[in-house]
């Protein structure tokens, strides 16, 4: 809990209980001592993306800790540049969180990937806000960072993060970075993963137990199947090292494995080509890529060179993002199948956070907040805040994690990028939405998109740091 008189809190703002106290006691509540966890119960590690958008809010509070939780992160990086998803706390029972340290082996499977020998990680990533996430926290107190040396520290392991995506993960060949799990994209059981899914055969239930279950309703999560599938491409990809091409890997035979400690998935083992599984393109992970292209551009100005060569770079991202994932007729971007070749027609969150891009076409920008506010999201109509999926989609659901809630992240990324191309009305109801339902359910990790109603755990790190950035 919060300790008056610290150093990190102000104890004014701390007597009472404003929105920003509460905020702020979410985030202190959640601290480790080294970094935040996303939720104390469900998400008991160090979570990637969570992490920057934590960062994005904690820098309101303590800059210190806002660079902490960044360097925390960027400590566990791969030789290989990829930042992974999980970081794991050693002192978390092994049976809290499922997939566990014993399942991804990130020490001995991911060596050749140049895993970190003394911290255990997951093998996948997650959206790369970090770049975005450290200038926005050097912004907040340059005289700190400048004196802790916090961007000279973390300008080069961003620089090889992107590098690792923009190379190793180019497996469409045309400049965009694709994910080969959907957890890597961060909206787990998006309708937009069912088609590429469907082609993967599920580890069978039994070989594995869900933790997440023991704090969240079933109804709110995504389903065994969508598990099983899940289960099944992290452990192929862990099984051939987490290699990314056919030239890197390792080839080896282990049970599927993991979970608490049992052997869990024996006798389901087997070597995938590196060829099959999952890999899509997806307009808000490479959004986001693009985004933090910029802030990295603005990084290294402030070390002292161009950024012009980057900022470019950014532009010809933003030119193969339109290309490769931008639907005219729909006013939409949507994933590209890389192993099938095709757009997949389902309507998204997703396509509409490259709004965030300044360098997004006119036109473009023009539709999206059209199609923002048309019936497939209904915002200002029938919903004031943004779904993760199409209204009228056959998948909806309100309450089941990607299908349908509204998420704070996203929600947060449609504001920025609303006000990005000059939309400030629209911007400011979004705003109020997000900080109303943000404060009435308890800093929820999703919500209900029609009536606001909290889903899945309550005093969820990411949404309580974006309250505090829009209080400010
Ligand atoms: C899981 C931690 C993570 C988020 C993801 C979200 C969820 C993990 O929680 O995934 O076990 O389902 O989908 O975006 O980073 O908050």
């Amino acid at each position: 809990t919060v300790r008056p008189g610290t150093d990190v809190y102000d104890p004014v703002t701390m007597a009472a209980g404003t929105p920003h106290v509460r905020a702020a006691r979410v985030l202190e509540v959640n601290w480790t001592g080294t970094s935040t966890v996303p939720s104390r119960g469900l998400y008991p590690h160090q979570w990637s993306w969570d992490s920057a958008f934590i960062a994005i809010g904690l820098r309101h509070v303590s800059p210190l800790r806002a660079q902490t939780e960044l360097e925390t992160l960027l400590d566990a990086q791969w030789a290989d540049g990829r930042v992974p998803h999980i970081v794991f706390n050693p002192s978390v029972p092994l049976d809290a969180y499922f997939p566990s340290p014993d399942f991804w082996r990130s020490s001995t499977a991911g060596r050749a990937a140049g895993a970190p020998r003394t911290v255990q990680t997951s093998g996948i990533v997650q959206p790369p806000v970090h770049a975005l996430a450290a200038w926005l926290v050097h912004r907040a107190d340059p005289g700190l960072s400048r004196a802790r040396g916090f961007l000279s520290r973390v300008h080069p392991r961003l620089a090889a993060w992107h590098r690792y995506l923009l190379h190793r993960r180019d497996l469409g060949g045309g400049g965009l970075a694709s994910v080969v799990h959907p957890w890597e994209q961060g909206m787990d059981n998006s309708p937009a993963w069912d088609a590429p899914l469907s082609r993967v055969t599920p580890a069978p239930t039994r070989s594995f137990r869900r933790a997440d279950l023991d704090h969240g309703a079933p109804e709110d999560r995504p389903t065994d199947l969508d598990y099983g599938r899940y289960v099944r491409l992290a452990a192929d990809y862990r099984d051939r090292g987490y290699a990314d091409r056919p030239d890197e890997g390792v080839a080896r035979r282990a049970p599927v494995g993991g979970g608490g400690g049992r052997r869990a998935g024996e006798g389901v083992a087997r070597r995938a080509p590196v060829e099959g599984g999952f890999a899509v393109e997806d307009p808000s992970f490479n959004a986001l890529l693009i985004a933090s292209e910029h802030a990295l551009a603005r990084i290294a100005h402030e070390l002292g060179a161009t950024g012009t060569a980057r900022h470019a770079r950014a532009e010809r991202l933003t030119a193969a993002l339109v290309d490769r994932l931008w639907d005219p007729s729909e006013g939409l971007f949507f994933c590209r199948d890389v192993r099938g070749g095709a757009l997949i027609p389902e309507r998204t969150v997703s396509g509409l956070i490259p709004l965030l891009l300044p360098a997004l076409p006119r036109d473009i920008a023009t539709a999206l907040v059209r199609t923002l506010h048309g019936p497939h999201f209904g915002l200002g109509g029938a919903t004031r805040l943004v779904p993760s999926y199409d209204l009228l989609g056959a998948a909806f659901d309100p309450h089941r994690y990607w299908r349908g809630p509204a998420w704070f992240n996203t929600g947060w990324l449609v504001e920025r990028g609303l006000r990005t191309h000059g939309e400030q009305a629209r911007a400011d109801a979004l705003r109020a939405a997000l900080l109303q339902t943000a404060e009435a359910t308890d800093f929820a990790e999703y919500a209900d998109p029609y009536t606001g109603e909290a889903c899945g755990a309550l005093g969820f790190s990411w949404t309580a740091a974006l309250t505090l950035d829009l209080l400010h």
